[in-house]
Formats: structure tokens, sequence, C-alpha cells
């Protein structure tokens, strides 16, 4: 039996290169994206060479790069059976009305607009064969609002909805569909949001376990490996050291 394809995007560090390094040991061919291309040869080297391993370096928030990966894959990795979509970032934790209009656009364009521009090319090849399964990286910030979450809260929010409205769209196909929504989680995810400031970044981890890569990479391989006919819709998970806190209240 020739080996399954997982594309995954943003896969040059935290979840996406945890989820590489499981789906490479399990034998599978593996599309890697993200912005940082020695990381992607490194990967490449590493898990299989050019016959295991395909990579693309792309922006994905720019739609014509998008597509031009998509294009240019080698027939080898034409089949796409599972799309991890997981490029993501939050910048920034500035109360609404203090935070830099460009880092809101990017998020959207990011974890929004990339994630639409993969998910929309994919499908339609997902349909015809009847087979497939898309697999989204929410968090828990699409259900639970945090001061200067705002934005990245909100696009998290749309990555749920979005996953659920697809699924009804695709009743009947066989494709399944999933939102992944962890909680805290150590990657390099906070060094992104504080702009590289290390202490800050280091701070968010400090005296907590956090979940790791690998706990959302076993998360993924344990949702391809249930059976056909069963679509786990969405599914939180958070840090046994993390929980919801109360309403705030402001007092005079
Ligand atoms: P990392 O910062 O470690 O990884 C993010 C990945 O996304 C990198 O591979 C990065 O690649 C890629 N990426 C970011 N922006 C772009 C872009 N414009 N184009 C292409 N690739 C991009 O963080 P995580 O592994 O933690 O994050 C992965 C996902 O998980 C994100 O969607 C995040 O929102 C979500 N998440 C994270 C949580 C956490 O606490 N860590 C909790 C819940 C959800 P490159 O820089 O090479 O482009
Ligand atoms: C990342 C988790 O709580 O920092 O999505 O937003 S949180």
């Amino acid at each position: 039996m020739s080996a399954k394809t997982i594309m995954i995007t943003g896969a040059t560090s935290g979840f996406g290169e945890a989820c590489a390094r499981l789906f490479a040991e399990q034998g599978w061919n593996l599309i890697l994206t993200g912005r940082r291309q020695q990381r992607l040869d490194q990967l490449q080297a590493e898990l299989g060479g050019v016959d295991k391993v395909h990579t693309c370096c792309f922006d994905i928030s720019d739609r014509a790069a998008v597509e031009q990966a998509f294009a240019s894959l080698p027939e080898a990795f034409c089949q796409i059976d599972v799309l991890l979509n997981n490029a993501g970032l939050a910048l920034g934790l500035e109360p609404a009305h203090q935070t830099r209009l460009d880092d809101w656009e990017m998020m959207v364009d990011t974890n929004i607009k990339g994630l639409l521009f993969c998910t929309r090319t994919v499908l339609p090849m997902m349909v015809e064969r009847k087979s497939g399964y898309i697999i989204n990286i929410g968090s828990v910030a699409g259900n639970w609002p945090y001061p200067g979450g705002n934005v990245y809260c909100g696009t998290k929010a749309f990555v749920r909805q979005f996953s659920l409205a697809v699924r009804a769209d695709l009743l009947g196909t066989n494709v399944r569909v999933s939102n992944i929504e962890p909680g805290n989680a150590e990657t390099e995810f906070s060094m992104v949001r504080f702009k590289e400031d290390k202490g800050r970044a280091d701070k968010v981890y400090e005296g907590t376990e956090a979940l790791n890569a690998n706990d959302i990479a076993d998360t993924v391989w344990w949702l391809v490996n249930t059976p056909p006919h069963v679509n786990v819709t969405t599914l939180e998970l958070m840090p046994t050291q993390e929980a919801n806190g109360p309403m705030a209240f402001y007092r005079e």
C-alpha cells in the first residue's frame, strides 16, 4: 500500500514540526510549509529526503503564493490525505485601543485568510475522491476571551465556526473536518507574540506545566486514526494546570 500524504502548514516549529516528526516516523509522506527555508531544508534532510518530504516556502497570507505552491506539487505528493491547517500566530497583548493595527491585520491574514486559501484549494480534490481530512488548529482563545486577546481570540473563533460550517457543506462526501483547540503550550508562540522578548515569553510558562508540541502531535495522530465513520468535530485540550477564570468586574 502506498504511503499517505499529510500537508502541514507552519511545520518549521512548534506543533507543526512535532507533527512532521511523528507522521514521518509512521511512514507518511510530508508536504511541509513555512517561511523559513533553512528549517524546511533541515527537516527534509532529517525526515527522509526529497522522496518522502516536499517543502514549500511561502507566506500563507499571500494567496498567489499559496496557489503556486499547490500548482507545483510533484506528482508523488498531489494526493493530499490530510491537510493540517496549523500555521498561525498571535501578535501583542495590548488592549484593543492600544494595539498596532498592523498586528491585527497580520493575524487576520495568517490565521483566517491563510487557512481559507489552503482549505479552498485542497477541498475539491478531497470531495472528488470522497476521502480526506482537514484538521484545523484553533485555540481555547476562540472560546474563552481574555484581556489583550482581542483579534487573536476573534481569529480562533472564526476557525471554530468555519470548521463547523464546512462540515455542514461536506455532509455526504466522507471528508472529515476537526478543530483542535489547545490551551497554553510551550512553543515559539510566545516569542512571536512578544516579538522576541525572551523574558516576557518565558514568563508565560514559568511555574506552570504547559502543554508541549508532542501533546498536540499525539492528538492529531489519534484523530487521523479514528475510524472513517467517526468525525470528532471539536477537541479542546488544556494543561491540567490551566482553567478558565471568573468573570471580571471593575469596581470604583
Ligand atoms: P510556533 O510559533 O512555534 O509555530 C507557528 C508556525 O506557523 C511556524 O512554523 C511558522 O513558520 C508558521 N507561520 C506563522 N506565520 C506564517 C505565515 N505568514 N506564513 C507561513 N507560515 C507561518 O507556534 P505554535 O506551534 O504554538 O502554533 C501553531 C498553531 O497553534 C498556531 O495556529 C497557533 O495560533 C496555535 N495555538 C498555539 C497555542 C500555544 O499556546 N502555543 C495554543 C493554541 C493554539 P515560519 O515562521 O517559518 O513562517
Ligand atoms: C494560544 C493559547 O491562551 O495564549 O492560542 O491564547 S492563548
